[in-house]
């Protein structure tokens, strides 16, 4: 079973970018010295993050200072497959799609393409939305300031943002799964986590953490918080099941913002390449850590939803086999078969729920291991049901 994963934002904010940053060498070393391995699942997603990773280098080659220029210029939507497995047990991989799209498709939001685009992150349970910091602490006065929302595209991140969290709770709340695991549920609490990440990127700038002089930390914070507060506000409102986080993420890290042309539609953004030249990402090791404990915390509470259930069939089928033993000798021996088949069916039982237990075990070595790895720049904005 996979898990989805949406991206929410307009062309040019970092999408690609930022979910290049997730898999990069760094953070594969990084997660690899923990024992955990991430990887493209497939062919053709290893093939695209590598024309991604070529464009980055050929950005930071091409001089000292740069323009943004969209990475890949495809009118397609793009589906990234990711597997992540404890090196010591690489048959028991957990894996996730990411969708990437063109910025053309989150503005028009209609057509057969961005129907695609639109179902998978409805499906997903996380919902990442990259911020364009060097856009929104930029602004020279009201005028440019007044041109943010467009830019970014925030009437269009809240139309899908909303949607998202009232179909998640119908999800949430269909009578079948009430039905079968409501009240397995309770036992488990939340079994559906959904999380949605502010990704601030482009913030090299604000941040002394990673090679940069200024901290304009608290700032960007609060700057990204007001154009985005009501989004936010607004999805756990309809579904207060949403965990809602911030987290900046330097994708490329070794390039920070120093001027903005506001006179061109959009506005160019310059960036100026630190001596070193060498990407150097930060932040992307939390937002792996978010997508997972997600991914954990369902499959933890499917399995323990399975072992409940189990344990239920084991009990009447121990309760027959009691029944048999205290019957009248010859009636037992007339239901002996039944006997020996029930006793097969505890013993399979027996087993299933062993192997769940370690498939638990597993998921929670992982989230130990990832939670070594954290970059010191994440703060939760809510939890669910607060
Ligand atoms: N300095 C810096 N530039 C970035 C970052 N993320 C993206 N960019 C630049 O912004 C431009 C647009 O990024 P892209 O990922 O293609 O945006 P998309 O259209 O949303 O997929 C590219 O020139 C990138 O190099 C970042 O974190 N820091
Ligand atoms: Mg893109």
């Amino acid at each position: 079973m996979s898990q989805k994963i949406g991206l929410v934002g307009a062309r040019g904010i970092g999408k690609t970018t930022l979910l290049t940053a997730a898999f990069d060498e760094t953070i594969k070393v990084g997660f690899g010295q923990v024992g955990i391995v991430i990887q493209a699942h497939e062919e053709e997603t290893r093939e695209i993050l590598n024309i991604n990773k070529n464009s980055l280098a050929g950005i930071l080659s091409g001089g000292l200072n740069f323009q943004n220029r969209g990475l890949g210029s495809t009118m397609t939507a793009q589906l990234y497959d990711f597997e992540m497995y404890l090196a010591s047990q690489p048959d028991l991989p957990l894996v996730f799609q990411i969708m990437d799209y063109p910025g053309e498709l989150f503005k028009t939001q209609s057509g057969d393409a961005w129907n695609a685009c639109r179902s998978h992150l409805l499906a997903s349970r996380v919902i990442i939305v990259p911020v364009d910091a060097s856009l929104i602490m930029e602004t020279r006065n009201a005028e440019d300031k007044a041109r943010i929302p467009g830019l970014l595209g925030l009437a269009e991140a809240g139309n899908i943002v909303l949607e998202w969290a009232a179909s998640q709770l119908a999800i949430g709340q269909s009578w079948f799964l009430n039905i079968f695991f409501g009240p397995f549920k309770r036992a488990i609490g939340q079994s559906r986590p959904l999380d949605i990440i502010l990704c601030p990127v482009k913030c090299e700038k604000y941040f002394k953490d990673n090679g940069g002089n200024v901290d304009a930390s608290v700032e960007l914070y609060a700057t990204t918080l007001e154009h985005y507060k009501g989004i936010i506000d607004q999805a756990v409102e309809i579904n207060p099941g949403i965990r809602a986080h911030y987290l900046p993420v330097d994708s490329m890290g070794c390039v920070e913002h120093y001027r903005t042309d506001w006179n061109n539609d959009p506005p160019k953004q310059f960036f100026r390449l630190r001596e070193h030249r060498r990407r150097t990402v930060k932040g992307a090791e939390d937002l792996m850590g978010i997508i997972v404990e997600n991914f954990i915390h369902q499959m933890d509470c499917d399995a323990q939803v399975k072992i409940n259930g189990n344990d239920l069939e084991k009990k009447s089928k121990q309760g027959r086999i009691t029944e048999i033993n205290d019957q009248w000798f010859l009636f037992r021996w007339w239901n002996s078969s039944e006997q020996i088949k029930l006793e097969e069916e505890v013993a399979q039982i027996n087993q299933s729920n062993q192997k769940l237990k370690q498939h638990k075990d597993m998921l929670q070595t992982i989230r130990t291991k990832m939670a070594e790895k954290k970059s010191g720049r994440y703060k939760p904005l809510m939890e669910a049901g607060k």
